[in-house]
C-alpha cells in the first residue's frame, strides 16, 4: 500500500449530521409550493449539491420554473437551513470524532475537508472543528459535484499531497466513486459502508486509527 499522509473528510454524514435540518428546510419550501416531499426523497439528497437536490425535489412538481425561480427556491431553502445550523454547538460532534481527529493529527497526518456543502465553513465554526483542518475544499470552490472527483482533487492540491497518499472518508456512494475517480483510497462509513467499491469499511469512526 502507498504511504498514507493525509485524510480528506466529507462533512455531512461523516463528522456532523445535518440531514434533519436539510429535511426541515426543504420540507418548508416544498410545502409552501405544494410539492410532495418525504424522508425517502430526502435520502436521495445525501452528498448531492443544492441545485441538484432541488431538481430531484422538482420531479414531483407539475409546473415549469425559470432558472431565476429555481435560484430563488434554493435561496429560500438555504436561508431556512442556515437558521437551523445556527443552533449547532460543539456538542453536535461526538467525542469519538473529536478524539480520533486529534489522534490522527498527533500521528502527523494532514487533515482536510472535501464537502459538497457551501455551508461547510459555517458548520465547522459552529461545532468548533475549524482548527483541526489544514485545508478546506467545499461547494464554493468546485464546478462539478461528486461523483466527479474535483472536490477531493482540490483538497489534495490544497494540502500539497498526491492523491495516492490520501484516504477519503465518505458516507455517500457518489463520494466513494469520486474518491476512486480521483486516485485516492476510499474509507466508507454509514450508508456507504455496504458499497463494494470502498477500499476500507469503517464500522465506527475510530476504526480509522487502525486502517493504515
Ligand atoms: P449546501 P457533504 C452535502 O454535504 C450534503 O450531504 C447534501 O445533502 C447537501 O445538499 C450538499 O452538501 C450541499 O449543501 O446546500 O449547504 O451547499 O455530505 O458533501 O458534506
Ligand atoms: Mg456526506
Amino acid at each position: 500500500m502507498n504511504e498514507i499522509k493525509a485524510f480528506i473528510f466529507d462533512l455531512d454524514g461523516v463528522l456532523v449530521f445535518t440531514d434533519a435540518f436539510h429535511y426541515q428546510a426543504w420540507k418548508k419550501m416544498a410545502d409552501r409550493m405544494g410539492i410532495y416531499f418525504d424522508e425517502t426523497i430526502n435520502n436521495r439528497l445525501r452528498g448531492v449539491s443544492r441545485m441538484e437536490s432541488l431538481e430531484i425535489i422538482l420531479e414531483k412538481y407539475d409546473g415549469t420554473l425559470s432558472g431565476e425561480e429555481k435560484e430563488a427556491l434554493a435561496t429560500e431553502k438555504n436561508e431556512a437551513y442556515r437558521e437551523l445550523l445556527k443552533t449547532m454547538t460543539p456538542e453536535d460532534v461526538s467525542e469519538e470524532v473529536r478524539s480520533t481527529l486529534d489522534e490522527l493529527r498527533t500521528r502527523g497526518y494532514r487533515l482536510a475537508i472535501g464537502s459538497s456543502s457551501k455551508n461547510a465553513r459555517f458548520i465547522l465554526e459552529k461545532v468548533g472543528l475549524l482548527d483541526f483542518f489544514d485545508a478546506i475544499s467545499d461547494g464554493n470552490n468546485i464546478k462539478n459535484s461528486k461523483p466527479d472527483p474535483e472536490v477531493f482533487v482540490k483538497a489534495a492540491e490544497y494540502l500539497g499531497e498526491k492523491p495516492e497518499h490520501c484516504i477519503v472518508v465518505e458516507d455517500a456512494y457518489a463520494g466513494v466513486d469520486a474518491a476512486k475517480a480521483g486516485g485516492m483510497r476510499a474509507a466508507a462509513i454509514g450508508d456507504a459502508a455496504s458499497y463494494e467499491k470502498a477500499d476500507i469499511v469503517l464500522g465506527t469512526f475510530s476504526d480509522l486509527l487502525g486502517c493504515c
